[in-house]
């Protein structure tokens, strides 16, 4: 049951099958991108039917403002999200709203993000950053062109791992992926795929790999927090410390051991990839908007000047810098979707009646490019459409990378004062070039990433 009693008034696609619903002819690889065609094909809202269920699309400015209410909607676990279940369980991403653990978790983690924190983490995010300049000096040296998804990934899961876990993956010292990696694209992309067909039987194989990716990815963290509680020093509060010591302000509770173990997968993975992927689409525009990037650039020598280590409080200056991440994000949030369901029976925008638990999935890659707010040149990469002024007169909800509400990203700042650091780092020291031949295809995994991106770099004159 849908939940929408006037589901006849919401578009959809014109050949419809049975059993089949919408599907065919979708490319099962790009579920996320296939919405989007019919985003532009049926407008800001509307419907799709797979296997005799109806889901409902959202992306107009006005139907999402209505959504980000929080007194009559909240996070959906639904579809993808639903999927990785099994994996991340109860975790701050995927638990259920009611669940305890929820909140638990929650408070007990925040003041992982907060300044104080963060402003300890810096200076293990430039150690990591050096092993990335180090390893892009040695491929520029020897004349090679840098895999920039590939690199980014290293980065980000070294990033996560060191701050939070006080872990090392040794991810640079590798040619390979770490299986960690492998292990984790392979549920990503399962949970994906589970959506594409009417009944998980059809995934026998499939689902036989990813119990020994879950399975390997449930050791890889056993082993981690094992050698947390084994080890002399604690993790200078850091958040396994908070995980394993820290007990509710006001209630006293803990995490269990079970929940301690769905917690650091779910930040081990929500802490990197998408980091990773928004980095790889900044570095992707960044190399093919050589205005841009002689801007940013400009900035970074003007903020930074010749201090050869820039501290946490000369990250945030990097105002213009942090436009070009957050136009890139626009273009691509690569995690491009979030959910969000009725919490009474209620009627979204004045015009579509939801019933108590009826839900709807944002879609923002299309919501960010809507022409009434955007214009008709939504399209074009341009880092001044988020100049203050730009900003202050835009509509409410326009722009929703970290999703909305009480179940927003909890690691937004952590990602952005991670990855404008490293651009301003990357810009500091090298010319980007861009392959002529390179076009943007875009991978989904659940989320976002440049295919195949690679820069060929120059080191500048007199970067230290
Ligand atoms: Mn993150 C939730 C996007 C970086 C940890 N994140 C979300 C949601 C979005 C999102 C969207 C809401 C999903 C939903 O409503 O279903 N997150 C991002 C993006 C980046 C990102 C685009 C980087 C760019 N996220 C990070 C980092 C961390 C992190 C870094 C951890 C260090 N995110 C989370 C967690 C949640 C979340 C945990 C779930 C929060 C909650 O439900 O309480």
């Amino acid at each position: 049951e849908h939940g929408w009693p006037e589901l006849h008034r919401i578009p959809h696609p014109p050949r419809r099958l049975p059993l089949l619903g919408d599907v065919l002819g979708a490319n099962r690889s790009t579920p996320l991108q296939d919405s989007l065609k019919f985003g532009r094909m049926l407008g800001p809202i509307y419907r799709r039917k797979a296997f005799n269920r109806e889901f409902v699309f959202v992306w107009g400015t006005e139907l999402a403002a209505d959504l980000a209410d929080e007194t009559r909607f909240a996070k959906h676990v639904g579809l993808g999200i639903a999927n990785l279940r099994p994996v991340a369980g109860d975790g701050l991403f995927t638990a259920y709203n009611h669940e305890p653990n929820w909140q638990l978790a929650h408070d007990v983690l925040a003041p992982g993000f907060s300044r104080e924190a963060m402003a300890a983490y810096h200076p293990m995010m430039l150690a990591v950053a050096e092993r990335l300049t180090d390893h892009w000096d040695r491929e520029t040296a020897a004349d090679r062109a840098v895999d920039v998804p590939g690199d980014m990934t290293k980065l980000t899961l070294e990033t996560i791992a060191r701050t939070g876990f006080g872990h090392d993956f040794g991810s640079f010292e590798r040619d390979r992926p770490h299986p960690f990696i492998t292990a984790m694209v392979g549920t990503l992309t399962y949970a994906q795929r589970l959506n594409t067909v009417p009944w998980p039987g059809l995934l026998r194989e499939a689902a036989r790999r990813n119990e020994a990716d879950m399975a390997y990815l449930n050791r890889t963290v056993d082993e981690l927090v094992q050698e947390r509680r084994t080890a002399s020093g604690g993790g200078d509060g850091d958040l396994l410390d908070r995980m394993l010591e820290t007990a509710h302000p006001e209630t006293g509770e803990r995490l269990s051991a079970q929940n301690v173990r769905r917690q650091v997968i779910t930040f081990l993975v929500a802490g990197h990839e998408t980091t990773s992927g928004a980095l790889s689409f900044a570095l992707h525009y960044l190399s093919r908007h050589p205005d841009v990037a002689a801007r940013a650039r400009a900035e970074v020598d003007r903020v930074w000047g010749d201090t050869a280590v820039p501290g946490y409080d000369q990250v945030a200056k990097l105002r213009y810098v942090r436009r070009v991440l957050d136009e890139s994000l626009r273009l691509w949030p690569t995690a491009p979707a979030f959910a969000r369901e009725a919490l009474e029976d209620t009627v979204l925008a004045g015009r579509h009646p939801m019933r108590r638990g009826a839900w709807t999935l944002v879609l923002t890659p299309m919501l960010h490019r809507d022409p009434e707010v955007w214009g008709a040149d939504a399209e074009r990469f341009d880092p001044d459409r988020f100049d203050p002024k730009a900003v202050r007169t835009r509509a409410p909800h326009a722009f929703k990378p970290w999703g909305t509400g009480a179940r927003a990203c909890i690691g937004r700042q952590f990602a952005l004062h991670e990855a404008t650091l490293v651009l301003g780092l990357l810009l500091r020291r090298y010319e980007l070039g861009a392959d002529p031949d390179y076009r943007l295809r875009v991978t989904e995994r659940l989320t976002l990433m440049p295919e195949g991106l690679r820069l060929r770099l120059k080191r500048r004159q007199g970067s230290a």
